[in-house]
């Protein structure tokens, strides 16, 4: 008797997977966005890298270049910047509009916080004790956006074929 073996080869497709692959491209939000504002710190002042925003979303970067704990307190006053009530060395808080803050931290560190401020005018200062009356005060001018024409615009991308 001959067996037929009939071998029924099944067809294995080899399939190459195929990598679909994604590229992410991470368009706008995301890390290493570049502050609005940079504050830079020292025994004892503070300096800024603008002196007028516009209001909205500011993104603050506090540079500590002293050599001791230092903040930055949003006040928001009409005052001159070194005519704030003292109290005990330091600006009475109880007695100013304190906006928001960027809490103290260390020499040659920094800090990055995003505030959202009302438009106005602002004296910025570290109240560290005695570190106001040491001369760390600066004033900031937080403008109307139609004022600074500060609106983003969002123009479509515009492709010109030689
Ligand atoms: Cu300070």
């Amino acid at each position: 008797m001959r067996t037929v073996q009939i071998r029924k080869v099944m067809g294995t497709a080899g399939l190459a997977g195929l990598l679909a692959v994604v590229a992410a491209a991470g368009s706008g939000c995301g890390g290493g966005e570049s502050p609005d504002l940079v504050a830079t710190l020292a025994d004892y002042s503070i300096a800024l890298s603008a002196a007028t925003v516009p209001a909205g979303e500011l993104t603050v970067k506090a540079v500590n270049k002293g050599t001791t704990v230092h903040e930055v307190v949003f006040v928001r006053t009409d005052l001159p910047e070194d005519k704030l009530p003292v109290v005990d060395n330091k600006v009475d808080e109880d007695q100013v509009e304190v906006v928001d803050e960027i809490e103290e931290f260390s020499a040659g560190k920094s800090r990055t916080a995003t505030f959202d401020l009302p438009p106005g005018r602002y004296v910025l200062i570290c109240n560290i004790t005695a570190h106001y009356g040491l001369g760390m005060h600066t004033v900031l001018t937080v403008e109307q956006a139609s004022a600074t024409g500060g609106r983003r615009r969002q123009l479509p991308g515009r492709l010109r074929e030689p």
